[in-house]
């Protein structure tokens, strides 16, 4: 997905200015902020699976840069023993073995990772965009849980809080962590190189995105849509605005209703565009309310 900036169709299109650089009016790429911007602290039983990810990902560049301090420690550091084991079976019987207290808790205590410590499990709080802004603002620390569970006493007693990252089971923590530390890097301002595309981004708008396209114009018999080649850029946003709502409407109407469903301006342009407007029930001018179970399954052709 590594995209030089300014570099796209329309960046040296016929008759027009080139773009602005990416980066401009911004620090270069290369200069290291004096501490850095985000602290996160990983616990787990494969810190390489960590460490390769981050080191081959965004955040590694950022990492090196010093934007962002990403520690990454293994919970086996203070287990005793030959085969330095974290864990154990369930008391109670049962499948599996459970990830005993006393590895996590020594671990905690030795690397001192800063708290807040969430747990990922699919037993947590869901992430989400608005958790990723949150998390962005301070150092937090992440325990990746193993094996058919963890010991309670290490949500109750050590852990700050659960995180889940969707409503299935993994192997481990590991996954999970990692799609925490990617959500939360990018917003960190020069972790990645546009901040347009952070303030875009679907579900900061509360929008899916609208299609992208790049070259050819005609790939296989496939064109762009023509708008796009237009240079009206005033057509080209609103264009994109329609497109946005549209896709958002038929494929997440529930995102739709959680802003509070279309405006009467929003409706117009979907029209404007060739889009038939779901039913709505107008309860204000300006911003009629949406009713969720129809926009699915009632669409009502407009002229
Ligand atoms: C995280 N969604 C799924 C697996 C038990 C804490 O106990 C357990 C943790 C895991 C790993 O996390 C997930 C997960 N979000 O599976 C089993």
């Amino acid at each position: 997905m590594d995209r030089a900036g300014g570099t796209g169709p329309g960046a040296g299109g016929p008759g027009r200015a080139e773009p602005a650089p990416a980066g401009a009016g911004r620090p270069s790429p290369e200069a290291r902020p004096r501490s850095p911007r985000l602290t996160v602290a990983v616990l787990t039983i494969f810190p390489d699976v960590i460490e390769s990810y981050v080191d081959a990902s965004v955040i590694g560049r950022a990492r090196r840069s010093g934007l962002l301090d990403i520690s990454v420690h293994d919970l086996r550091a203070a287990a005793p023993g030959p085969h330095r084991s974290v864990d154990d079976a369930p008391f109670g019987g049962g499948a599996g073995m459970v990830l005993a207290p006393e590895p996590v808790f020594d671990a905690v205590e030795l690397f001192a990772p800063p708290r807040p410590l969430f747990l990922l499990s699919p037993a947590g709080r869901r992430f989400d965009q608005a958790m990723a802004q949150q998390l962005a603002c301070a150092p937090f620390s992440l325990l990746c849980g193993r094996y058919e569970g963890v010991d309670q006493r290490v949500a109750d007693h050590l852990a700050d809080g659960e995180i889940s990252i969707g409503d299935y089971v993994l192997a481990g923590g590991e996954l999970a962590a990692l799609v925490v530390v990617e959500a939360v890097a990018r917003l960190v301002p020069g972790v990645v190189g546009n901040a347009a595309s952070v303030v875009d981004d679907s579900f900061t708008t509360g929008l899916l995105e609208y299609p992208q396209y790049t070259r050819p114009a005609d790939f296989r018999g496939l064109p762009v849509p023509d708008v796009l080649r237009s240079g009206d850029h005033g057509k080209i946003a609103r264009w994109r605005r329609a497109e946005a709502l549209h896709r958002t409407l038929e494929r997440r109407p529930d995102l739709v209703a959680a802003r509070g469903g279309l405006t009467a301006r929003e409706s117009q342009l979907l029209r404007e565009h060739g889009y038939s407007v779901p039913v709505v029930e107008l309860s204000g001018a300006d911003r009629p309310r949406l009713l969720t179970d129809e926009v699915a399954l009632e669409e009502r052709d407009l002229p």
